[in-house]
């Protein structure tokens, strides 16, 4: 059906059409991955929520199932928003945030709900859903929604995404998660926020929370994952959560590139933390509907904490089973080029270089993707020492219209190695910097057959110093 598609991602995990947000409900169970998601079946744009649902056991080919839940009770007649899963005395537990909205109302109710299973495949919603009955006092009840739950000696643990009433208006109040803990994962007691944003640094609604420890061998730090509105990405906090309470240290953006929202991340029987992120489509809801498909996952990836207290991010291993043909290059020196090809052609590919260089010597370099023969299209991965940021240079993307760049991220190119570790599928751009501290996933639509040719590009003189290029399967 999508074979002609060059946009239609090949090895990133998406639905077998239509639209697609959030990962929901990512789980571990008898060794099986299961990967549920926002769903519309019914076409390419946001509507009436379903779950879809998927299971692989190594995270990179997958097998589509049915559709695990529908909006089909009168507490979800709006949607089966977004959610997490568990296992409650062996029961495979889904909670999702329920949205009701009857005719002539103007707001829909958020509430969670909760469904069980045996198989992951059949869900039966609880016969007293909604689990809780109305948002705290002072929260809205229309910003009330997605949850993260975990295991806190006899007790589970969720946090709810939400905003206060009067922030929008007052501007005081930033977003926040708030803090519920249970016995049983259907009766829960309110605790308080766990923590309260900045509004001008994180919004005034946090979605998709998620939250997790992590160690880096002489310390243990909790990270919060929000998605704020309104700024359309991901940011982390890093920091300390003690007497149910996380106090952040650290802020920071979790995605650059203005397509990856929205993650959610599970620790899997390998004792990662395994994370998926909804890469956002960039282009018109006309084409997203024309094309069939709309929004496509991440790469799994899965996080460390660096000695310095950054949080690093990387593909996990099983995303190596993808590579199908490695092709040589040597190391090459650039010499104000413009570009150099590599010797691979595609739009499959990973690209893994370093960059060795004197800043003094240069002012811009990078690596080319999906540049056409005559290099009316390309997309450039810019290392700007000039102005101490990388970004994805969008401009020359799409030869039918200008595509607009996002939000660089700063860096400081202090002359040591810089590695951009490149995935480059269909419409989808992955870039991983250096040990993983900067990420990025941006998309683009070339209107050319032949933008398929790879290369680097200098401003000035730098060497390429390892330069490692595979060509990549399909997913199965
Ligand atoms: N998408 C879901 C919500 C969530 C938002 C609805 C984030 O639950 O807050 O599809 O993309």
């Amino acid at each position: 059906m999508f074979e002609n598609d060059l946009h239609r991602p090949r090895y990133h995990f998406l639905p077998p059409a239509n639209w697609m947000n959030d990962p929901n409900g990512l789980i571990q169970f008898n060794g099986e991955y299961h990967l549920f998601y926002q769903h519309f079946p019914g076409g390419a744009y946001w509507s009436d929520m379903h779950w879809g649902h998927a299971r692989s056991r190594d995270l990179v080919h997958w097998e589509h199932l049915p559709i695990a839940l529908k909006p089909d009770m009168p507490y979800d007649n709006f949607g089966v928003f977004s959610g997490c899963a568990v296992v409650n005395d062996g029961v495979p537990t889904v909670v999702y945030t329920a949205v009701q909205k009857d005719p002539g109302e103007t707001i829909g109710v958020q509430l969670p709900a909760v469904a069980t299973s045996q198989d992951l495949i059949t869900w039966t919603k609880y016969p007293d859903n909604p689990v809780i009955r109305h948002a705290p006092t002072g929260v809205r009840a229309d910003e009330f929604r997605d949850h993260v739950i975990w295991r806190e000696g006899d007790e589970w643990m969720m946090l709810i995404g939400s905003a206060f009433r009067d922030a929008a208006v007052s501007g005081q109040v930033g977003g926040t998660v708030l803090l519920y803990a249970s016995p049983d994962l259907v009766h829960w007691q309110y605790l308080g926020p766990l923590c309260v944003g900045n509004p001008a640094e994180t919004g005034d609604m946090w979605e998709c929370p998620d939250f997790f420890a992590l160690s880096n061998g002489y310390e243990t730090k909790h990270v919060l994952i929000v998605s704020p509105i309104p700024y359309g990405k991901a940011m982390h906090m890093i920091g300390t959560y003690r007497d149910r309470k996380f106090v952040p240290e650290t802020l920071a953006t979790h995605a650059y590139g203005g397509s990856f929202y929205a993650p959610q991340s599970v620790d899997d029987e390998q004792g990662r933390r395994v994370q998926f992120g909804w890469l956002m489509e960039k282009r018109s809801r006309e084409a997203q509907i024309a094309a069939g498909w709309s929004g496509v996952m991440s790469l799994p990836r899965t996080f460390a904490l660096a000695e310095d207290g950054a949080l690093l991010a990387a593909p996990v291993d099983e995303v190596k089973l993808l590579r199908r043909q490695q092709h040589q290059q040597q190391p090459m020196p650039l010499n104000d080029s413009e570009f150099v090809p590599l010797n691979v052609r595609g739009r499959q590919l990973e690209l893994d270089a370093v960059f060795q260089f004197d800043p003094d010597d240069v002012s811009e370099f990078g690596l080319v993707v999906a540049r056409s023969a005559n290099g009316e299209e390309q997309t450039r991965i810019v290392c700007d020492v000039t102005h101490q940021q990388i970004y994805i240079d969008r401009s020359r993307s799409q030869a039918d219209q200008p595509s607009e760049n996002a939000a660089p991220c700063p860096v400081v190119f202090s002359g040591a190695p810089v590695r951009l570790h490149v995935f480059v599928d269909g419409s989808v751009i992955e870039v991983y910097v250096d040990d993983g501290r900067h990420y990025f996933a941006d998309r683009i639509y070339p209107t050319r057959a032949d933008s398929m040719h790879v290369g680097a590009f200098a401003i000035g003189r730098v060497q390429v110093s390892q330069i490692d290029i595979w060509e990549l399967n399909e997913q199965g």
